[in-house]
């Protein structure tokens, strides 16, 4: 037992599902020892010495003695790896629809395999591979610079089983260049850099609250970002086993010529050795990330303003107030979460109408009011015979069974439970459907919460057995393999869902747990992050981590998950989630209140403002939604996006970029009223006070309690709402000799009508900046300029 399994079960104890938790742990443990395959005695194995080559299409198939690896780069420029003959499908990442999944893009046939002097080589525009006799793998910019070396794979293969069948262990450890950082992994709270050491690949709920030290968390990928001096790429190890990533800082040998080069090692528990890469610029590798894995979903824009959630809110009377002390106060609010509190008897897809008689005539009154509903929707049914969805599901085989065939029961919030096998088509066709319910009764949209999944358990992994058996699209597996994508796989269930009951209007769905991928249904946020200042930047780390992993809508509990923040750390999380692509205060059920005017009123002030920069801020968070939707690129960037090559900023993660106009420097530190940044290169004008700076220095900038420094760049177009709600574009004055430019997407607000897209220019004409349509023309927009010549 570890120290988690020892707090959960004395949290556990004496719980209304203390009891069961404990006997879900032991049926658990023995349904696993059971149904397992017991691991016999294993051998190792390297792929030994190359025998031959065959060229294919993008690539080809060098032979080993005891594997093989195929090299195929896709249209598009991603390289594809596979060991022990694993080809790119099926896959959950992948987008488009592939047997068993996604699909796999088409290959650049002008790239080819062919000899080379320790091996063999494949060119392609981004990236040269080069396949060395031992097995090892280098990828290389076209100029020839070392991005990584993959040493040659090791397999723990069990005597008996046959090469390649997915049962085997591997491990595969790399090489990157001494000065490369290393950042993703999915959402990891002590990043958004993260440091040497290990990260395991198994989505888990840390059990009440997190912190930085917390590790795995809801969302785990193998997708590592690598930034260093030779350029950018991004490698993504396709296997949805559990595994670790063990990271190691390289070290540069001070002039001595003698590096001691960074990496990782990469060991699974089984499933197949193969993996992506991707080179370029950081926004490039994004391009080419979601090219692969699918573009972002681009959310309604009701979903970019605020949202107040809360878990226990007991009554439509209790949200009625707290939606009419937003309206009485003037506050804007776009939408409020209901949890799991509204459920009768927690029970997935019910209303407990006592309490909440009439939701569809409280959405209609806070729709007259724009506030939208959002329901939270957890994954386990209670196994309740005569209960419609658990009866339903039974009849349609949804559940997920054990390896004698009986539905695997574990315990969630509604009691003795089972989950839904959303690896198989058919329970996925079922789930999306219930969504009627939700819809009928005037949500407007679905927060998915439990789905790593969770199933409470006194000791143990509190999960599903690792022996229950999953449909996999039809390939069959167990939990093993099904586990990281179970979260995936409900966010695709529930998208599909929404999508075939509302056609017109653009699902808003953001689910706690997901894989690589998940960004083409949804958003996420940090889960239950401890309310502190540790919290605080953990939030910060978790939105830039995923953001860089290609999901780049989320955002923390503003204010922490648990207990009371001070007013002043209430204040200044609500600052940075104010520039955070998901905007939404959320707490606890025994946490202390979040509403703005409950601390103070000096808070209540500076929270007003914060609020009123959201709002006029909109049209630009709109531009950026369609940005990422389109390229890839996150909202929220860390400062060495434009700027890969300057090594100070590798280590930064408390400052951010807010696309391309802005710079966001957060209070982090208790009672700090000044900050101290470093700046990308280019010109910044501190916002607030007009000041501009010169890029690549450290400035200190101040952070009265009122607001965080936000700084603008030199140049920067950017769209915001004017004091009527119009659009009007905002200037920032570029140095006298350059110009500057930006772009704005205006777009429909909830259906799926093409955004229109328009470039902006601005140059100085006789000391005065002019701003026009790029290719010429008025703006037909008022024009704000802001900051002077230099
Ligand atoms: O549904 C209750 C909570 C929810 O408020 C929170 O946001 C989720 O992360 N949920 C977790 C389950 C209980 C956690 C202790």
């Amino acid at each position: 037992m570890d120290v988690r399994d020892l707090l959960r079960s004395v949290q556990l104890t004496g719980s209304a599902h203390g009891w069961h938790a404990t006997r879900s742990a032991w049926r658990r443990q023995r349904i696993d020892k059971r149904d397992l395959p017991r691991r016999g005695p294993e051998r190792a194995r390297v792929p030994g010495a190359a025998l031959d080559a065959e060229p294919m299409p993008g690539g080809g198939v060098v032979r080993f003695t005891r594997s093989s690896l195929r090299v195929r780069v896709a249209v598009g420029g991603a390289v594809f790896c596979g060991w022990d003959g694993a080809g790119p499908a099926p896959s959950y990442a992948l987008a488009g629809e592939g047997p068993g999944g996604g699909s796999c893009p088409a290959a650049d046939t002008r790239a080819v395999l062919e000899p080379d002097k320790d091996g063999w080589r494949v060119v392609s525009e981004r990236l040269t591979v080069l396949v060395s006799r031992q097995g090892a793998v280098e990828m290389r910019t076209p100029g020839g610079l070392l991005l990584r070396r993959e040493l040659p794979p090791r397999w723990w293969d069990e005597t008996g089983q046959r090469e390649g069948d997915g049962g085997a262990r591997w491990a595969q450890r790399s090489e990157t260049p001494a000065d490369a950082r290393v950042y993703g992994l999915g959402g990891r709270a002590g990043g958004p850099r993260l440091p040497a050491g290990g990260y395991r690949l198994w989505n888990s709920d840390p059990g009440g609250s997190f912190g930085p030290g917390d590790d795995p968390l809801y969302i785990t990928m193998p997708v590592q970002m690598v930034v260093a001096d030779a350029g950018c790429h991004l490698i993504f190890h396709d296997c949805t086993w559990d595994g670790r990533i063990t990271l190691r800082d390289g070290a540069e040998g001070a002039g001595s010529g003698h590096d001691r080069p960074g990496g990782c090692e990469v060991r699974m528990d089984g499933g197949p050795l193969r993996y992506w890469v991707i080179a370029g610029t950081p926004s490039r590798v994004l391009t080419g990330w979601t090219a692969l894995t699918g573009r972002p979903a681009l959310p309604p824009r009701w979903a970019l303003g605020h949202h107040h959630s809360r878990w226990g809110f007991g009554s439509e009377r209790e949200v009625r107030r707290v939606v009419a002390g937003y309206r009485e106060r003037d506050l804007p609010l776009s939408a409020v979460h209901l949890d799991i509190d509204h459920l009768d008897g927690h029970r997935v897809f019910t209303v407990d109408e006592r309490r909440f008689p009439d939701l569809p005539g409280m959405a209609r009154e806070f729709a007259a009011q724009g506030v939208r509903l959002v329901s939270i929707v957890d994954p386990a049914v209670k196994a309740e015979p005569g209960l419609a969805v658990y009866e339903e599901g039974a009849a349609v085989d949804a559940f997920v069974r054990d390896g004698r065939g009986r539905q695997v029961r574990g315990v969630v919030w509604p009691g003795q439970s089972v989950f839904p096998d959303f690896t198989d088509p058919r329970a996925r066709a079922w789930w999306g459907g219930l969504y009627a319910e939700r819809l009928a009764r005037g949500f407007s949209g679905v927060w998915h919460d439990m789905n790593e999944p969770v199933s409470f358990a006194a000791f143990g992994d509190p999960t599903l057995p690792r022996s229950a058996r999953h449909v996999l699209e039809g390939r069959g597996g167990d939990h093993r393999e099904a586990h990281n994508v179970y979260g995936l796989a409900m966010a695709r269930a529930g998208y599909e869902g929404l999508r075939r009951l509302r056609p017109e209007q653009r699902p808003f769905l953001f689910s706690r747990s997901g894989w690589a991928g998940m960004q083409r249904y949804g958003g996420t946020w940090s889960g239950d992050v401890v309310t502190g200042w540790e919290g605080l930047r953990a939030s910060l780390a978790l939105v830039l981590g995923l953001g860089l992993c290609g999901v780049p809508f989320s955002g923390p509990d503003v204010g922490g998950f648990t207990g009371t923040p001070s007013p002043e750390l209430y204040l200044r999380w609500f600052q940075l989630g104010a520039y955070l692509p998901f905007f939404r205060t959320h707490s606890a059920i025994d946490a202390g209140r979040r509403e703005p005017w409950e601390f103070g009123d000096e808070v209540l002030a500076h929270v007003r403002e914060s609020l009123a920069e959201r709002v006029r801020l909109l049209p630009y968070l709109e531009t950026l939604s369609h940005i990422a939707r389109s390229t890839g690129a996150p909202y929220v960037r860390p400062l060495w996006w434009n700027a890969p090559d300057d090594r100070s900023l590798r280590e930064n993660g408390d400052a951010f970029l807010l696309g391309d106009a802005l710079l966001v420097a957060p209070v982090l530190e208790e009672g700090a009223v000044k900050r101290s940044v470093r700046l990308p290169r280019g010109r910044w004008y501190d916002t607030a006070t007009g000041t501009r700076y010169k890029g690549r220095t450290q400035v200190l900038l101040d952070a009265p309690l009122g607001r965080i420094p936000v700084l603008a760049k030199a140049g920067a177009v950017l769209p915001v709402a004017g004091a009527d709600g119009g659009l009007e574009l905002e200037a920032w004055a570029p140095r006298q000799t350059r110009t500057g430019s930006g772009v704005v997407f205006t777009g429909d607000p909830e259906g799926w009508q093409a955004p229109r897209m328009e470039r902006f220019v601005s140059r100085w004409v006789d000391g005065e900046l002019v701003v026009e349509r790029d290719g010429g023309g008025a703006p037909g927009y008022p024009v704000r300029v802001r900051g002077g010549p230099a």
